[in-house]
């Protein structure tokens, strides 16, 4: 009784529910890498190599291991270009009855596969990924008769479930939250650790060349590629961090420094997103660490809050929402993203740092992505379709699971309020507070108008008068429409006047 075992991309764990009472020397497992996966965004030139080198690692220690395994490369000419093409072309030779394979991360795979499933001509059974903490079934009953869905409440009850940071019934320390101790600015003369970056291994170094040969139109560099591509490698970057950087990683969370991509973050999502790492042991390691004493409350709690908390509750939000989640536009933005997103020509210091960071490393950190880039398209009001396609094409991490609740949800509020409370909209001064970005910038953080003002200062009174009859009753807004409805008609006029000038100014047209 010979089964197919497919094992996807993202979904490198030895522990993979698709590979339980695996029988080696009898069934087979499938791994393809096929161009409708690179290209049905035209993913990041190092994400594609990323995910390639990490499958084809992964495919030798399952092979070391006894496993049989079909491995399909891109440039086999035989190659269909799909995964259920694959699949197809396995099942034509016979010798199996039974496909398994563990659910999708993405909505629009799961699609294909159901589809596959539908008309296949044998049982193909889709088992759950046990890779979280949460599962679909958890999350909805969580979700269910809830008028609100808050991650902080999400989470308090991941933290109650996993024992995670728990002090019997309370929270370690006797609060469940230690956000407000992790939004300092980082101090002149502070300066991030050196980081322990993965050279591409010789399997990589393949993986980077067929990328440059088959995929070299896509956007990004090739040249710092320093992401791990096998378990051991991820292991080496999270230990690093753990001993290293976690001790920090709370105090300076939210901070931001020109030419300094990393800041104290873990670096760890690819690995976390590919299976190379498992989220519940790097959260119990983080912990160890804390009871340890080897790294303060603060630090911890805002760290495991990311994976615990955050992780888990947007992959939640995205199957409880999907699909009708995908066309969400709460806002009615309609503008094209500016092309300096692409290409990175612009004067606006914290812009052009974070798209540089992004090309050359598939990588920003959270705050570039949510106050620098993120802010940005909400203020110009860019079509979240539009947003969507940019924050997928252009990070090592990016799965639509967790890019678009944080994308459509978080930074553009398109989702009318599931993800966050309110829009993240800021002016200049909280990019002037968080980094060192401004005073570098050709634009000046203090002005409010005129072509030479921060274009955030510019959009951000606009902003909120374009969206008054969408957001003027969020009570989280009161205070700035306070202070909008203070300036009187004819200040209003000319505030909206000018966002709309600084939008044609960047580029933001309308859509065709
Ligand atoms: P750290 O800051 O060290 O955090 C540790 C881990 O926590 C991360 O590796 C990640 O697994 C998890 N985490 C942190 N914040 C979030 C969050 N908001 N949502 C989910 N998980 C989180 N993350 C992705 O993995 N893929 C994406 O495609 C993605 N798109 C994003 C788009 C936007 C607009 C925004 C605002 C955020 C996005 N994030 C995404 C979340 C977050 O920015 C990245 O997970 C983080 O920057 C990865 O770097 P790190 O490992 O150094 O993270
Ligand atoms: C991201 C990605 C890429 C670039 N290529 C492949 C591939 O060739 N074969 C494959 O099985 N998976 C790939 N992936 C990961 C898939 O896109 C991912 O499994 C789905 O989006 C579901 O999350
Ligand atoms: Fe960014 Fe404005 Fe500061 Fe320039 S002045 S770096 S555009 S926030």
């Amino acid at each position: 009784m010979a089964v197919l075992r497919l094992v996807l991309g993202d979904q490198l764990s030895d522990g993979l529910s698709a590979l339980e009472g695996l029988e080696p020397g009898v069934d087979t497992v499938l791994m393809a890498e096929v161009r409708d996966e690179a290209t049905y965004v035209r993913h990041h030139k190092q994400k594609i190599a990323l995910t390639f080198a990490a499958m084809r690692n992964h495919a030798e220690r399952l092979a070391a291991r006894g496993v049989r395994v079909r491995y399909v490369r891109i440039d086999d000419p035989d190659n269909s270009g799909s995964i259920t093409g694959e699949l197809d072309r396995v099942l034509e030779g016979g010798g199996y009855d039974r496909v398994v394979a563990t659910e999708c991360g993405e909505w629009r795979l799961a699609e294909h596969l159901a589809g596959f499933a539908e008309g296949a001509r044998l049982p193909v059974e889709i088992r759950e990924d046990r890779r979280f903490l949460c599962s679909h079934d958890r999350f909805r009953r969580w979700a269910s008769g809830k008028s609100q869905l808050r991650m902080e409440f999400f989470y308090r009850e991941m933290r109650r479930e996993t024992g995670l940071l728990m002090d019997g019934a309370q929270p370690e320390g006797g609060r469940w939250n230690y956000d407000a101790e992790n939004r300092k600015k980082l101090p002149r003369g502070v300066t991030p650790p050196a980081r322990l970056r993965t050279p591409p291994n010789a399997t990589t170094r393949v993986a980077i060349a067929d990328v440059e040969r088959l995929f070299g139109d896509h956007f990004g560099s090739l040249e710092a590629f320093g992401w791990p591509t096998t378990a051991a490698e991820a292991e080496a970057v999270l230990a690093h961090f753990l001993e290293v950087i976690l001790p920090s990683f709370g105090d300076w969370q939210d901070a931001m420094a020109e030419n300094q991509p990393w800041m104290w973050h873990g670096l760890i999502s690819t690995s976390l997103n590919l299976g190379l790492l498992d989220p519940l042991d790097v959260c119990r390691r983080a912990e160890a660490v804390y009871r340890a004493g080897r790294a303060p409350l603060n630090a911890v709690e805002g760290f495991i809050r990311q994976i615990l908390g955050w992780r888990e509750f947007v992959r939640g939000i995205y199957w409880l929402k999907a699909p009708e989640y995908r066309v969400r536009n709460f806002l009615d933005a309609d503008r094209a993203l500016p092309w300096f997103y692409w290409s990175g020509e612009t004067d606006m210091a914290c812009v052009a740092d974070a798209v540089k960071t992004t090309r050359d490393n598939a990588y920003a950190h959270h705050i570039q992505r949510l106050m620098v880039t993120g802010n940005l398209a909400l203020l110009l009001g860019v079509h979240p379709d539009a947003v969507d396609d940019w924050y997928m094409a252009v990070y090592a991490d990016a799965y639509e699971w967790v890019e678009m609740p944080n994308t459509r949800g978080m930074a553009l509020f398109a989702d009318g309020g599931i993800v966050g409370s309110k829009p993240y909209a800021a002016s200049g001064a909280y990019i002037d507070r968080m980094s060192d970005y401004c005073g570098g910038c050709r634009y000046d953080v203090k002005s409010k108008s005129g072509d030479a003002a921060c274009p955030f200062n510019r959009l951000y009174w606009g902003f909120l008068e374009r969206n008054r009859g969408r957001l003027r009753d969020n009570v989280r807004l009161a205070m700035p429409y306070r202070t909008l409805d203070g300036f009187g008609e004819a200040r209003r006029a000319a505030l909206a006047a000018e966002a709309e000038a600084c939008r044609t100014l960047l580029g933001a047209t309308p859509r065709d």
